[in-house]
């Protein structure tokens, strides 16, 4: 039986450690992180995604994978580490750095070594083989390279891995077929082999696009909210052309990933990269769009009660989340803040967390920055027995509102707000 080390055991490593486990090989994960380690020589996980609890129990149950904080000798390794940025947008390797030097005492010749962190055009020929190479390796010869993105969207992980097509990009054509071969013990999606720098550029631009197309609608927003337009209408019926896409606005683009890629590539080439930098200028403003908003329907030193602080819905990752900019901002207009999220433990973050009740007792407004499923039916009656004024601001379109009394705003009808909604809803 192979074994493969997979190194980095966060949202995407444990996963695709455990898929591997499921499908045949021996796996060893690998984390810095004690705790996670340890949760999972429980067969415990220490993150939420749909249905990983089950696989991780079973496979670790049954001897095939096991957690370590340091790596043994495999077949294979894959690096599955984060790749954040620094203050100034550019990519900080230092994770990629340290994993890939951890792996160099266990390689032995025929290895084949695997990247699926998401990385700056350049950086497997340019970082990552130069580090194999100071043991003397002959990379593409003796240890085989490859990049292969993951591409899986939080929510809906483990479907994602086995269905979507995976593209790898290998330092020569044997390293990428080897790493093909991998992938195919249980993707079923079709497995595409071509250069590390494409398959390193193919996955920026995917979450580019989205980024991109996300400042578009967010743009789309303020320009409906100017002339007195119904946002969500729009792109509803512009979507019923057979080519158009319209993406829904928000309060920002959070998570570890659209907010972050897109710098990578004007790091490489910002002089060509003007439209893709101004989508995350546009994406980046939408905070203070929002508190704007606010402002206009919540009194100075009022109650804002704000539900939802992870990036997206449903999830419980709070990484780069729109939301954490939010209370910032809030509290600096000196409005008094209630956090409220069903996803995210109070451990997670370094302000109180209310439970719904407490949220919105005497609060001013319901603030919606996330769609978790929770919040599609609130509860009415007690917003009307415990708020001081009945307002719902939704910015994720979410949340369905029944009763006539309670003042609901979405992207849509932004235009209404005026300073005097919350004396006339008061009254
Ligand atoms: N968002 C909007 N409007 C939209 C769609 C999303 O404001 O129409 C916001 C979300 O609320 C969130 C952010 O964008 O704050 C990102 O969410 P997301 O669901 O678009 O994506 P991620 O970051 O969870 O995952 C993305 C995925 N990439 C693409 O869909 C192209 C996923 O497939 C990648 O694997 C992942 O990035 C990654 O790790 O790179």
């Amino acid at each position: 039986m192979k074994k493969i080390c997979v190194v980095g055991l966060g949202y995407i490593g444990l996963p695709t450690a455990a898929m591997f486990a499921k499908s045949g090989y021996q796996v060893v994960g690998v984390d810095i992180n004690e705790k996670a380690v340890n949760l999972l020589n429980q067969g415990q996980i220490h993150i939420e995604e749909i249905g990983l609890g089950e696989l991780v129990k079973m496979v670790v149950d049954v001897g095939r994978l096991k957690g370590s904080v340091t790596p043994e000798h495999s077949d294979i390794f894959i690096i599955s580490v984060p790749t954040p940025n620094y203050p100034d947008h550019t990519a900080n390797l230092e994770y990629v750095k340290s994993a890939t030097e951890s792996i160099l005492p266990y390689l032995k010749e025929g290895n084949l070594v695997i990247v699926e962190s998401t990385i700056p055009p350049r950086t497997i020929d340019d970082f990552v083989a130069p580090i194999i190479q100071t043991r003397g390796w002959k990379v593409g010869e003796e240890i085989y390279l490859a990049h292969c993105p993951e591409r899986v969207l939080p929510g809906r992980i483990l479907i994602e891995l086995v269905e979507n097509i995976r593209i790898i990009g290998g330092i020569n054509k044997v390293s990428a077929i080897k790493a093909a071969e991998v992938y195919g013990s249980f993707v079923t999606g079709d497995i595409i082999t071509t250069s590390t720098l494409t398959a390193e550029m193919s996955k920026l631009m995917e979450n580019t696009f989205r980024d991109v197309n996300i400042a578009l609608a967010n743009e789309l927003a303020k320009i409906s909210d100017k002339l007195g337009i119904n946002a969500l209408e729009v792109i509803e019926l512009s979507n019923k052309h057979p080519r158009v896409n319209l993406h829904q606005p928000g309060p920002g683009v959070g998570g570890h990933c659209l907010a972050v890629d897109p710098y990578f590539i004007i790091e490489k080439a910002p002089e060509e990269s003007p439209l893709i930098n101004y989508a995350r200028k546009i994406n980046n403003s939408m905070p203070e769009f929002v508190v704007e908003h606010v402002e206009k329907i919540v009194e100075k030193n009022g109650k804002v009660a704000l539900f939802g602080l992870t990036y997206k819905g449903n999830i419980d990752d709070v990484r780069e989340s729109p939301s954490l900019e939010i209370i910032s901002l809030l509290k600096e207009k000196e409005y008094k803040v209630s956090m409220y999220d069903p996803h995210v433990k109070q451990e997670q973050v370094n302000f109180q967390l209310s439970s719904f009740d407490d949220a919105i007792s005497q609060a001013d407004c319901i603030l919606i920055l996330t769609d978790h499923i929770e919040f599609k039916g609130l509860d009415e009656v007690k917003i009307h027995l415990k708020m001081r004024n009945p307002i719902v601001f939704d910015t994720k379109n979410c949340v369905k509102i029944n009763s006539e009394s309670i003042k609901y705003y979405n992207y849509g009808n932004l235009f209404e707000m005026s300073s005097k909604t919350a004396d006339l809803v008061k009254n």
